[in-house]
């Protein structure tokens, strides 16, 4: 429905709007059909999401719910659902799961061309305190013409066809990239469809937010501190930068896209590659980042050139407005060279 209430009748939804894609692109329409399939995924996934406080879904796996019904985690759920989605689109032959240790190779009579490796529910964590969740993806298409294998997903993110997350928050959004800018869908539970809201995104050359988890300060690189200190005290007159940090990815990824600003997870002393998961959660989130004209880095190099070694390597990530990052990265090499 229009804001003044009147019916759209030619309304863009997201189903519209990859077809007229596919369209232009002279496809087979597979990429098409997968798009879709994840869409309709995402919407089970919402519901699921939003009964979660009164059907009980939400918790520890194995209890049962006011029904009697084995309860899922809602994170095994969304699992079970965009692999069910997926496979039954026939358009992939390879999936990579932050729930599965091992790649899935879906059988042969039901294969298509592409890989997806995606986190089903991410911040799961923040489930039972009603916090913004959400959903990665990330596609490859298949290199080679030999038998689907897990090795077949280690492509650095520089090969994606199309990358995008829902996110579970006062509303349901699907912001996803086929590499013709970034483009932000608003699910209308009206009517069931994703609507066009916001056609190709453009983040800030520089925000005014940085965001990331203070508490691990103490096990800081410099490079880190340094940086930090930069923005909370500025030497050159300017105002300090506002911190904010949700601890749920999408969310924290998806305000730096919308307000601008810079979201880092950096590796520490503790931890030398951070904690994000580079194939279905660096990687996408910086897909959509540089197609909205920012930038993703671990500090040194950029995150979509990194070559991954297995499946569920992780990333130091900082990502979001060019300027931002440019500067964290100067930081970096400057501690780099010492
Ligand atoms: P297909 O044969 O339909 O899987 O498409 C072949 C290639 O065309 C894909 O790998 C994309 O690069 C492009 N393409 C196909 N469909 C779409 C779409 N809906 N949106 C954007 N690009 C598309
Ligand atoms: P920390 C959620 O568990 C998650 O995987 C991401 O969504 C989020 O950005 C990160 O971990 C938060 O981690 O260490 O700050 O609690």
């Amino acid at each position: 429905m229009t804001e003044r209430g009147a019916f759209d009748t030619d309304v863009v939804t997201m189903t519209r709007f990859v077809m007229e894609e596919g369209r232009k692109a002279k496809g087979t329409g597979e990429l098409t059909t997968l798009l879709n399939s994840l869409c309709t995924a995402v919407k089970a996934i919402s519901c699921a999401v939003r009964k979660a406080g009164i059907a009980n879904l939400y918790g520890i796996a194995g209890s049962t719910n006011v029904t009697g019904d084995q309860v899922k985690k809602l994170d095994i759920l969304s699992n079970d659902l965009v692999i069910n989605m997926l496979k039954s689109s026939f358009t992939s032959c390879v999936l990579v799961s932050e729930e599965n240790e091992k790649a899935i190779i879906i059988e042969p009579e039901r294969r298509g061309k592409y890989i997806v490796c995606f986190d089903p529910l991410d911040g799961s964590s923040n489930i039972d305190c009603l916090v913004s969740i959400g959903t990665i993806f990330a596609i490859y298409r298949k290199a080679t013409d030999d038998e689907p294998c897990e090795e077949d997903a280690l492509q650095p993110g520089r090969n994606l066809v199309a990358a995008g997350y829902a996110l579970y928050g006062s509303a349901t959004m699907m912001v996803i990239c086929t590499g013709q800018g970034v483009n932000c869908f608003m699910l209308d539970p009206s009517i069931g469809e994703f609507i066009l809201v916001h056609r190709n995104v453009s983040i800030k050359k520089r925000g005014k937010i940085y965001s990331l988890n203070e508490g691990y300060a103490r096990y800081f690189e410099p490079a880190v501190t340094e940086y930090l200190q930069k923005k909370k005290f500025p030497q050159d007159g300017t105002e300090p930068y506002a911190a904010r940090y949700i601890g749920s990815m999408v969310a924290d990824v998806h305000r730096t896209l919308m307000y601008g600003g810079i979201f880092l997870y950096p590796g520490n002393m503790k931890s030398p590659s951070g904690k994000l998961r580079l194939l279905y959660e660096c990687n996408p989130m910086a897909y959509i980042m540089e197609h909205a004209g920012g930038m993703a880095s671990t500090g040194l190099q950029d995150i979509l050139d990194i070559q991954p070694r297995s499946i569920h390597d992780r990333a130091p990530v900082a990502m979001g407005s060019t300027e931002d990052v440019l500067e964290y990265v100067a930081i970096c090499e400057k501690h780099r060279k010492k």
